[in-house]
């Protein structure tokens, strides 16, 4: 059985290339909910639809797993997919705050995120829940996903709009940056241009996948010889998807279609 993943667009590919090097027998079906991209402007309540729509879908195709690979969705719908899905659901967030916090100088903690996420002070709240003595700035960062979302990273537009939106950060260091939106791994070269190497940027998808893989391996589904498909859907447009995909996660092997979603 395939491990179903879920983002807003192209941003959830970042947790997918890890989880094809960690666990690279595992099958995935990717949904990139582009035709509802950005989440991070809709209200909590019209990211939980959509996530409930495709945490179905999802299990319609049999996956033992939902990775909510979008800290936007994760703030809006984790409980919610818990309690809807027979089947484990894993968010960003936790993983995220958990590893921030478990590196050796974490007294300053920056979050990027997009408005949705930075708004329900999720982060703020998992970060402080695991060490009250961290001071944390939390930042929306909300341009920066349509820079990744529309294949202009790399490019000088994305290294102004980095140096614009985490301007605070270089004037006021922080110890440990999380990257609380999954498309801003992708920049992480324009980021760590921007603020130097003293800064420890945090991907949340690392330990995420290493949650995932725990908790297979627990339960004795994780697969470790199979050939492992890949199978990719947007709501949008299918060839923004395949541009992403041939970008990020080179030389994998997939089919991508369209998927229409009801609302
Ligand atoms: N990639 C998503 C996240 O991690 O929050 C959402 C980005 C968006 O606004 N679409």
């Amino acid at each position: 059985r395939p491990i179903g993943v879920m983002d807003s667009g192209l941003g959830g590919l970042s947790v997918v290339r890890v989880l094809q090097k960690q666990m690279p027998h595992e099958s995935i079906i990717f949904v990139g909910d582009e035709g509802h991209f950005p989440y991070g402007t809709k209200t909590q309540a019209q990211v939980q639809t959509l996530a409930l729509h495709i945490g179905h879908f999802l299990m319609e195709h049999d996956v033992k797993m939902m990775i909510i690979a979008c800290n936007t969705a994760t703030a809006a719908a984790l409980t919610a997919l818990q309690k809807e899905l027979p089947i484990p659901v894993i968010g960003v967030i936790q993983p995220g705050a958990k590893t921030a916090v478990a590196q050796p100088r974490h007294g300053r903690i920056g979050v990027i995120a997009t408005e949705g996420t930075t708004k329900t002070g999720a982060y703020v709240k998992t970060i402080k829940s695991l060490n009250p003595d961290v001071t944390v700035v939390a930042k929306a960062t909300q341009p920066l996903v349509s820079v990744v979302e529309h294949d202009e990273v790399g490019t000088p537009k994305a290294q102004e709009l980095v140096d614009q939106q985490l301007a605070e950060y270089k004037d006021n260091p922080v110890d440990v940056l999380v990257l609380g939106c999954t498309h801003f791994p992708f920049l992480q070269k324009e980021i760590k241009q921007c603020l130097g190497t003293q800064v420890t940027l945090v991907d949340p998808a690392l330990e995420t996948v290493r949650e995932a893989h725990d908790w297979l391996n627990q339960h004795d589904q994780l697969n470790e010889n199979a050939q492992p498909s890949f199978k990719l859907y947007s709501t949008g447009n299918v060839n923004d998807l395949i541009t992403g995909a041939d970008k990020w996660l080179a030389g994998s092997d997939y089919h991508c279609d369209h998927l229409d979603l009801d609302e």
